[in-house]
């Protein structure tokens, strides 16, 4: 981030809500410079303080008017100490001078601008890295006593398809492209656009995808099917699969962070317009292959937003004494899982009334 620079500007009532911040080179909402606060702890490895700001950009983002004093933050959720701190000197002062200094800290700006580029978030490599005095790719990669594992190399070799945001209408092409795929290999597959582009966003880091089967089992063939497919058509740059560790004996887990155990590939494809390789450039996936009756609860799990999944599971567990993950959903008192074919179905497991994705954009 270049921004050097945060004060407050007026903003129009119809805005997405929050005390606005601006700097020299552009607009920077009061949620992003919170942004900026919960990734600073993220590169330091705190996580509680770090979820604190995001919970608050969430608050924030949410808001149908602008903050113009901290009166009017009273009465709102998960805005703590630290937050009102920093939207009391925004108003005061015109500018935060903790985001301020942050953005030109030589720790942030190493772990935004190179290392998380490739070990995305906080790694105790990144952090052995830095600590040896190592600030960019090129410092890392001519070290020659790094061993870089293979989730690094990608990010490294791979780091000028992966960093260029996918737009909305990329994503509708490789959506075209993923479709034709699963279908000529199981011509009654499923194939559902998920992840933020199904919350109806604009742009976002990757393209994610949930496919299965309409019989259960036949979903175990699926994706490495689809990737001969796509390597046959040449616009496969890079795939790391992981076959499914799925166990239905398993109870379900309401810690977020734990990913879940279907089937998945990682792939980079190269199908956009762009510089490289004669005009084609690449771009995250995430393919997803549950099993037919899991169908439902991968997709909530994975239309996100990662803030929304972990309100929700949340509120299962305290409101509803129920456990929710991308797998199934357990009643504790009744001990039993609930079956669902839609997200609906989960909803209203839950006595909740149903939210489009693009509601859940926390
Ligand atoms: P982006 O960054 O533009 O791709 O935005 P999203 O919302 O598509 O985020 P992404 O692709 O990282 O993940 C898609 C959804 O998958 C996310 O909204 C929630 C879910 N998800 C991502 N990472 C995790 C995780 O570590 N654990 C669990 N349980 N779910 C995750
Ligand atoms: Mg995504």
């Amino acid at each position: 981030c270049s921004m050097s620079c945060c004060k407050v500007t007026e903003k129009s009532d119809e805005g997405v809500g929050g005390s606005d911040f601006c700097s020299l080179s552009g607009v920077l909402y009061g949620s992003d410079a919170f942004e900026v606060l919960a990734e600073s702890y993220e590169f330091n490895n705190m996580e509680g303080p770090c979820l604190a700001f995001r919970r608050a950009t969430s608050v924030l983002k949410s808001l149908p008017w602008a903050v113009r004093c901290l009166g009017a933050t009273q009465d709102l959720p998960c805005l703590g100490q630290p937050t009102k701190k920093v939207i009391e000197e925004v108003l005061q002062c015109g500018r935060s001078f903790e985001v301020e200094e942050l953005l030109s800290d030589e720790r942030y700006q190493t772990f935004k601008v190179t290392v998380h580029k490739c070990v995305w978030g906080w790694t105790k490599d990144g952090e052995k890295w830095f600590c040896r005095g190592l600030r960019s790719f090129s410092d890392i990669l001519t070290d020659h006593s790094i061993h870089l594992n293979r989730m690094q190399q990608t990010g490294f070799l791979h780091h000028g398809d992966i960093s260029r945001a996918v737009s909305a209408a990329e994503a509708r092409s490789l959506r075209s492209i993923i479709d034709g795929a699963v279908h000529c290999v199981t011509p009654a597959a499923t194939v559902a656009l998920t992840g933020g582009f199904h919350r109806g966003k604009e742009f976002g880091h990757d393209v994610d995808f949930i496919v299965t089967t309409p019989e259960l089992g036949e979903e175990e063939s699926l994706l490495p099917n689809v990737i001969d497919e796509l390597k046959e058509q040449g616009i496969l740059l890079y795939c790391n699969y992981q076959a499914s560790t799925f166990d239905m004996r398993k109870l379900p887990n309401h810690h977020f962070e734990a990913m879940d155990d279907f089937a998945k590939c990682f792939l980079i494809c190269g199908w956009r317009a762009g510089r490289w390789r004669g005009g084609l450039e690449g771009g995250a996936v995430d393919l997803v292959s549950p099993p037919v009756d899991r169908y439902a609860f991968a997709l909530l799990g994975w239309t996100g937003s990662r803030q929304f999944e972990r309100d929700l599971r949340s509120f299962a567990r305290v409101e509803r004494g129920m456990i929710l993950d991308n797998h199934a959903l357990y009643d504790k008192k009744k001990k039993e899982f609930l079956a669902a074919s839609t997200e609906k179905d989960i909803f209203a497991h839950l006595g909740l009334e149903y939210m489009e994705p693009w509601q859940r954009n926390a």
